[in-house]
């Protein structure tokens, strides 16, 4: 049972931390971010000393290089890394929800609800369950763990234990459109809106008043009504007149889903906009403002809400790059070299809204590089709903060149070297254009 690993967990760390320190590792996601904030201020409550870092992923050089005098805690990863942490002389915990594929050494304390088969729960809603048994005080953590929820989409078919989250979090949830924020006047939240992607309403004024008198929702002398303050009724008008607006391009069981506010500095907030801007921070390389934006922090607060806009502009920036750039072209796929043009960090997003473009037609296979550092991050994602499995596609690229794969059938990246560009691109097209052939 996953409550018994936590209550057994804080009993070893218990023990553990009285001749060590912790050392605590999380990731760099939103998800990872609130799992931190959690984990520190519960830490710091139950009168621990600990260090805190966040990291953009665990790779074998770093989990080496990691010293044995402090015991080490990881958050929302590790799951996939216990080879090389079987060696490691101290205390090891691990709290994470991601798929474990290698067999759980002796020396690692797993709280993990894959592992238990339970519950699908994020990590910070893991965190929070850690939290809590520790002291009720720490039930002022719920709200963080909704955000991580949140930001790792696992906000639609919940069970139990996260539905009592909800509840020690104090969380209006609401069934209606994905549009964020849910908190902005609708005429705004619509014509800033990117996802989803409402041709002739996105980026347009008119375009968004127009939707809105097609809906039948009227302001209030100029002043409209936001998302969630919408009745059934109104909130089902608008729906079907997106989904007139759209044809085929969104469907509705992307569209809707639950609305979650939550209150954060003392105001109601939509969730899934502060999972974007903790996101956005540490995409631009500052997860420690991310950090504490989470934890209450009010000069980081409005870091943050700066960095979210430059956030905003950098996507903005790439895709006008990747609109004027060369890009190698053949008939069912596209190929961007965007080397340091495009931060590593932002350029699955980048591929991602690609693949959302009505631009694009269905199936069209889309594959983004940057450079990060020695190395080169590749995106793949598929143009529409469906195409050709991506994940296997760079597999069968990268395995003569070297580099780790991953993601999903329709969303997937690899980490190559610098080295291999040019080979890795004229493999890729190989690959790619004897497939055009099979079909
Ligand atoms: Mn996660």
């Amino acid at each position: 049972m996953l409550f018994d690993k936590i209550k057994e967990a804080i009993r070893r760390i218990e023990v553990a931390s009285q001749t060590k320190s912790l050392r605590v590792i999380s990731h760099f996601d939103t998800d990872g971010v609130t799992s931190a904030a959690i984990f520190s201020r519960a830490l710091a409550r139950w009168g621990k000393s600990f260090s805190m870092e966040i990291v953009k992923s665990l790779d074998e050089d770093f989990v080496k290089g990691i010293g044995e005098k402090d015991v080490l805690i990881f958050l929302d990863l590790a799951s996939g890394s216990l080879d090389y942490l079987k060696d490691k002389k101290t205390e090891v915990f691990v709290f994470d929800h991601h798929e474990i594929v290698q067999e759980v050494p002796s020396n690692v304390f797993m709280v993990n609800p894959s592992y238990e088969k339970e519950e699908n729960l994020c990590s910070a809603t893991i965190c929070y369950l850690f939290a809590k048994e520790l002291s009720n005080v720490n039930k002022d953590l719920a709200n963080l763990a909704v955000i991580g929820t949140v930001g790792d989409i696992m906000d639609k078919n919940y069970g139990k234990v996260f539905s009592s989250v909800l509840s020690d979090a104090e969380t209006t949830v609401k069934k209606g459109i994905l549009l964020y924020p849910s908190t902005r006047p609708l005429d705004k939240a619509l014509e800033y809106s990117s996802q989803p992607y409402i041709p002739g309403v996105s980026g347009s004024r008119t375009g968004a008043l127009g939707l809105l008198r097609d809906a039948g929702i009227e302001s209030d002398g100029g002043k409209y009504k936001a998302l969630y303050e919408l009745n059934d009724e109104e909130m089902g008008r608008l729906i079907t007149a997106i989904l007139l607006k759209s044809k085929s391009e969104v469907n509705e069981e992307g569209l809707v889903g639950n609305l979650f506010l939550v209150k954060f500095f003392n105001k109601l907030e939509d969730a899934r906009e502060l999972s974007a801007s903790i996101n956005a921070c540490s995409r631009m390389d500052s997860p420690e403002i991310a950090l504490g934006f989470c934890m209450g922090n009010k000069y980081c607060k409005e870091e943050a809400e700066k960095v979210y806009i430059t956030y905003k502009q950098s996507l903005v920036a790439a895709l006008k790059y990747v609109s004027e750039s060369e890009k190698v072209e053949g008939k069912d796929y596209m190929i961007i070299n965007a080397r340091d043009r495009i931060k590593d960090t932002i350029i699955g997003t980048v591929a991602s809204i690609l693949s959302h473009s009505p631009l694009y037609k269905e199936g069209l296979v889309i594959v983004a590089l940057s450079y990060n550092e020695d190395k080169i991050k590749v995106s793949a994602r598929i143009a529409g709903r469906q195409g050709r499995n991506l994940r296997e596609l760079l597999h069968r690229v990268v395995v003569p060149i070297g580099g780790e794969v991953g993601g999903h059938p329709n969303a997937a990246g690899c980490l190559i070297s610098r080295g291999a560009e040019d080979k890795f691109i004229e493999e890729l097209r190989k690959v790619l254009d004897v497939e055009v052939v099979k079909v």
